[in-house]
């Protein structure tokens, strides 16, 4: 076992920004030092980073991740060793990704088959979610194992894609039910499918095909209206703890923090996308029969900048309402894999890749006075590893946490390209950003994996996280 001291910096927690040393010995933090203690300067240690001038934070928690995931005609074009090297660099130590069981398939086939793909291939740690493409006797049952013995304690339901991951309000209930009986949180991307598709039909007869109809086909009303239903159903079912994936809409945001007000167990993230980009610069780039905008159809859908939602979002990230940032990492390539919707903008892949630049975006917000440090390392580490059941063990540094550890200089100057970001893909949907801060150094359980832009990892480092159940319910 080798030791390591990070000297020199302020460690920001979720609580505190303190110049503190770090001790670690081997995979392990071991213990937190006043800085030019005799204790510190007599100490013989294996390997000492000089963190003077940075911030010393818990590595990132990314809980929405797709990589190698079969979706839209496709394949997400990140595996899992080339998005989880993107996400070190970008500073993020443990992603937790998305299993699919479509209808019909056994859960724990589909929960072997994820392991084949990440195992020996991950330069992080990782957990899983499941996906419950479809509900019914057989899966139900496989919550309930999945739960006590494998360590995978959150399932993602879809009141979207009808015909590939929907399912009905019936479904739904079930699901809710069975995880109110064993303790999981139940996740949900919540946007009404149904209605959705019948504007996309008219949208298409109509002769609009552009991406920016990928947006205009998804109203913010239909968001909040899938919210509104998704927490109606949870309460049925028995006050079953629900995140909100990637929040976009003001009123969806809305209608969660009235019903946090209440003490539900209601809980919501976004992702950088949805605050900083729109669908009028963005999804409408180039204007009328430009195919730009593909790079940037995800769903939910990018947002109006004439209305108020990226200012609400940050908001909702202050107030809690928003208790994570992750990503919903889900990348295809423009030249080839967005391609598919060319002419029809129904059949864009959905996602974008943004693994990598999570903590820079969010850090910016710091910069820019939407958010305290504090609130910066908690939105993206501490809140995450609680939500799903890592903590201490991950978002945080404390004697006895995994030593996932990032030394982060607020004084660099982070430019996105894809001329130099790591992720598999062919465009940054964050072209050009110019971000004040950068990650300089990133420890994973110890071992230096990033420094200074260069790769020391290893794509059979990281390890399966057994999850418990979630550690934020109130
Ligand atoms: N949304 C996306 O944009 N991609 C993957 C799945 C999803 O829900
Ligand atoms: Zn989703
Ligand atoms: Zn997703």
């Amino acid at each position: 076992m080798s030791t390591t001291l990070v000297t020199g910096g302020t460690l920001v927690s979720s609580t505190a920004a303190t110049p503190t040393d770090v001790l670690i010995d081997g995979e392990r933090v071991v213990a937190l030092l006043t800085p030019g203690s005799d204790l510190v300067a007599g100490m013989v240690v294996d390997e000492r980073i000089d963190a003077t001038g940075c911030y010393v934070l818990p590595g990132g928690v990314d809980v929405h991740t797709h990589l190698e995931m079969p979706f839209g005609g496709t394949e997400a074009s990140d595996t899992f060793e080339t998005g989880t090297r993107a996400a070190a660099f970008g500073g993020t130590t443990t992603i937790v990704d998305f299993v699919v069981q479509r209808t019909g398939e056994v859960v724990e086939h589909a929960l072997e088959t994820w392991h084949a793909k990440a195992a020996g291939n991950s330069a992080i740690d990782y957990g899983f979610h499941m996906i419950l493409g479809g509900v019914d006797e057989e899966s139900l049952k496989a919550m309930d194992s999945l739960v006590a013995h494998e360590g995978v304690t959150s399932f993602k339901l879809f009141m979207a894609y009808p015909g590939v991951f929907y399912s009905d309000d019936g479904q739904v209930l079930r699901a809710m039910q069975r995880a109110s009986g064993n303790g999981a949180t139940v996740m949900m991307h919540a946007e009404n499918g149904i209605a959705i598709d019948v504007l996309v039909q008219q949208a298409l007869a109509a002769g609009n095909t552009d991406p920016v109809f990928h947006g205009l086909t998804r109203p913010a009303e239909l968001e909040a209206e899938a919210v509104n239903r998704a927490i109606a159903l949870a309460k049925v079912a028995g006050g079953t703890p629900l995140y909100v994936v990637h929040v976009s809409a003001s009123q969806a945001l809305a209608r969660i923090a009235a019903e946090r007000t209440t003490g539900a167990n209601v809980f919501a993230e976004t992702c950088p996308q949805y605050l900083y980009l729109t669908l009028e610069d963005h999804l409408g780039a180039g204007g009328p029969g430009s195919f730009e905008g593909a790079k940037y159809a995800c769903s939910t859908p990018l947002r109006s900048k004439h209305e108020r939602h990226a200012a609400d979002l940050w908001q909702g990230l202050r107030t809690d309402d928003l208790a994570v940032v992750s990503t919903d990492h889900c990348p295809f390539c423009f030249n080839d894999q967005k391609q598919l919707g060319r002419g029809d903008f129904s059949k864009i892949p959905n996602g974008m890749g943004g693994v990598e630049h999570r903590l820079d975006l969010v850090h910016q917000g710091v910069v820019d006075g939407h958010l305290s440090l504090q609130r910066w390392v908690e939105t993206c580490a501490t809140t995450p590893a609680r939500m799903f059941g890592m903590y201490p063990q991950k978002g945080t540094i404390a004697p006895g946490s995994d030593a996932d550890v990032v030394v982060y200089d607020p004084t660099a100057t982070t430019r996105i390209s894809a001329q130099t970001h790591h992720m598999n893909i062919d465009y940054s949907a964050f072209e050009g950003f110019e971000l004040t801060g950068g990650v300089r150094t990133v420890l994973s359980r110890g071992r230096t994996v990033v420094d200074r832009g260069t790769w020391l990892g290893s794509p059979t480092h990281g390890r399966f996280v057994r999850r418990g159940l979630s550690q934020y319910l109130r």
